[in-house]
């Protein structure tokens, strides 16, 4: 029986990849590496310092940096990535979500956060959606990161759920794949063509569909 909805943020609640996206070019650019839009679609999903192996990698610089000057160039994004998400209001909330968002608790369903952001509890509360969440994972205590299933198992833990009662919803392969890994139903965001492992595509939020969703679940 379905219980719960995890989601993303990242990609599905709001459109922070493109903000992600400006402050990993602008650090690339400081370092001569092309990073393009392409590119920055391997980064969704990943931690912060994972990303910035891959850049590294893309550049052929990931022998060139200690330890200790990845952090810094890690917390160089960072800041330029909280200063453009200073701007974010409601308004940023993809179309579709608060309906959805909605329709999960008219239903008495419970909603989860399982994002790979440090950054997702000032994101929730510049969008002013943080009480519609019943709990936000902290990813600090995370040890693995997508496509481990660790987030969105310890989310149905809090939520005291059977992961097998969870519906995950998420717009990165990686977290498509962690959802299945949990042994959850994936919801996926995105071109049907990406995300064969999901068990529903949905090409943009706005044509999500809490009935069709529940529907398909108990088929
Ligand atoms: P931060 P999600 C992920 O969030 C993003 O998709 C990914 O691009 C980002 O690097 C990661 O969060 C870490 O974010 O640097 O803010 O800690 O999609 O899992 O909600
Ligand atoms: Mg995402």
């Amino acid at each position: 029986k379905l219980k719960a909805f995890i989601f993303d943020l990242d990609g599905v609640i709001t459109d922070t990849a493109e903000y992600h996206f400006l402050a990993w070019k602008a650090l690339a650019e400081d370092l001569n590496i092309s990073f393009t839009r392409e590119l920055n679609e391997e980064l969704k999903g990943i931690s912060r310092m994972d990303s910035l192996e891959k850049i590294l990698q893309f550049g052929g610089k990931e022998q060139e940096f200690s330890e200790q000057e990845k952090l810094e160039l890690a917390t160089k994004k960072n800041e330029h990535y909280v200063e453009l998400i200073n701007k974010i209001t409601p308004s940023d909330i993809l179309p579709g979500i608060e309906k959805l968002l909605r329709d999960i608790k008219q239903a008495n369903l419970e909603i989860a956060l399982a994002s790979a952001s440090k950054n997702a509890n000032m994101v929730l509360e510049a969008l002013k959606l943080k009480d519609q969440f019943d709990y936000i994972v902290d990813v600090t205590k995370i040890k693995k990161g997508k496509p481990d299933p660790e987030i969105f198992l310890k989310a149905a833990e809090l939520l005291k759920v059977d992961p097998s009662s969870c519906v995950g919803v998420e717009d990165a392969i990686a977290g498509v794949e962690a959802i299945k890994s949990a042994g959850m139903y994936a919801v996926a965001v995105g071109p049907k063509s990406s995300f064969q492992k999901a068990d529903l595509v949905y090409e943009t939020t706005e044509a999500l569909s809490f009935k069709e969703i529940k529907e398909r679940f108990e088929e």
